[in-house]
């Protein structure tokens, strides 16, 4: 009957950041451009392998006027990889802690940002070069209220233009740029990039840098084709501008997941120059970046709060001023001057300003000792009623009984009990 909806909606109301007032609709109306940034985890930002420049052009967006880049920001995808990281940005709820949840839920209830955008007028697509069926995808978008998908269909994708699991990212921001010049607008697309992804390979002619020298073939080749997705940015940056799509768009761009697992832990730890990588080391090591470029604010920087996936909903729906303080969301508006410096994984591993919590072991986050776990017993009880309350949404299909009023009458039912 949705009275557990009424407990998570009470949890969600007495959790809400309030709204940056100087943000809030200042970016009203334009097009808004989601990049999922194929394994792109964030210790490749910045830096160097073998004295070789790994992200150029990400690296001169860390600075930009025009961008602000979150260095402590993190991924909370579980087995669901990409599909999980779409289903957090578009959503503001967790995946689930077993399968995908696209898979297991394609046909639930949900309250999209890209459903909330189409409401305010915006064209919605999902533009990727694969299967529709891929996660499921052709499915949960209609739950998710995507309009249109624009496939492997809507691509021209040839042996030339192909490598590892298809077309590769340079010729699909190029055709997708094109694609975006017939788009009625405001658009929102959400761009899923493919190139770098396990096993990581190349063709000659897109190799820019050599290979690394660990023990890892993949650590090694990983380094290559994260410069490859960088180039690819830059080439769509070039688009939009020829094009005229730049100026009136936000362009958010986020890592999807980790690139390297845990069994390349030897290769990192000889990259990172580290004796070994810890439990410490390894939740650190989730963090992706996040940029959200902003073409004419000139107010960019580097932000450094502890945050992550979930919060991007409420902070893009905020930009362009659309209120989403009756939402059924877990994130916060990354601008609020109350966003809380707190990232729950979806394993239950958590990283503050402060601790970082992995291996059922809490860590002081400056120093990577282990100290007394009460200090993180608070942080542990909150993860986990986060995701728990992110679970029963999902398992109970909860969202069938919100509408737009919904928290109104969840008040109203919540008076009646009281
Ligand atoms: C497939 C692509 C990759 O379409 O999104 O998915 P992943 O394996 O990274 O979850
Ligand atoms: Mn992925």
């Amino acid at each position: 009957d949705g009275s557990e909806l009424v407990e998570v909606g009470n949890y969600v109301q007495a959790n809400q950041a309030s709204v940056n007032e100087e943000m809030f609709g200042k970016y009203k109306g334009r097009n808004v451009i989601v990049i999922s940034l194929e394994s792109l985890q964030n210790f490749v930002i910045g830096n160097t392998m073998n004295g070789e420049v790994i992200t150029p052009f990400l690296n001169s967006l860390v600075n930009d006027k025009d961008t602000y880049y979150f260095s402590d920001f993190y991924h909370q995808t579980g087995l669901g990889k990409t599909s999980d990281s779409e289903f957090i940005v578009e959503n503001s709820l967790f995946g689930l802690g077993r399968g995908a949840v696209f898979f297991t839920h394609g046909g639930n209830t949900y309250n999209s940002m890209a459903e909330k955008l189409g409401e305010n007028g915006y064209f919605t697509n999902v533009m990727h070069a694969n299967n529709k069926s891929f996660w499921n995808r052709d499915m949960i978008y209609q739950s998710l209220n995507i309009q249109k998908f624009y496939d492997i269909d809507s691509y021209d994708v040839n042996e030339e233009n192909s490598v590892n699991w298809g077309l590769k990212d340079i010729p699909f921001f190029e055709q997708s740029a094109e694609l975006m010049t017939e788009m009625q607008q405001p658009f929102y697309s959400r761009m899923i990039t493919l190139t770098n992804h396990y096993p990581f390979y190349l063709e000659e002619e897109d190799i820019m840098i050599p290979e690394y020298n660990s023990n890892s073939g993949t650590l090694n080749r990983y380094f290559q084709t994260v410069r490859y997705l960088d180039e690819s940015i830059k080439v769509f940056f070039e688009q939009l501008k020829e094009k005229g799509l730049y100026d009136n768009s936000i362009i958010v761009m986020y890592g999807d997941h980790y690139g390297i697992s845990e069994n390349h832990n030897k290769a990192m730890a000889m990259y990172l120059e580290k004796d070994e990588i810890t439990a410490y080391d390894s939740a650190l090591l989730q963090s992706v970046p996040l940029f959200i470029h902003i073409p004419g604010s000139g107010e960019g920087k580097v932000m450094d709060e502890a945050a992550g996936q979930i919060d991007i909903r409420p902070t893009i729906l905020h930009l362009l001023g659309i209120d989403t303080s009756n939402d059924m969301q877990l994130g916060a508006d990354l601008f609020s001057k109350e966003h809380e410096d707190f990232v729950i994984f979806r394993d239950g591993r958590f990283v503050t300003d402060q601790y970082v919590y992995a291996g059922e072991v809490c860590y002081d986050r400056d120093t990577g000792e282990e100290i007394d776990i009460k200090a993180c017993q608070p942080y542990i009880d909150r993860a986990n009623v986060e995701l728990e309350y992110s679970d029963e949404i999902i398992n109970g299909d909860l969202l069938r009984f919100y509408d737009d009023e919904s928290i109104n009458l969840s008040q109203e039912q919540n008076a009646v009990k009281e």
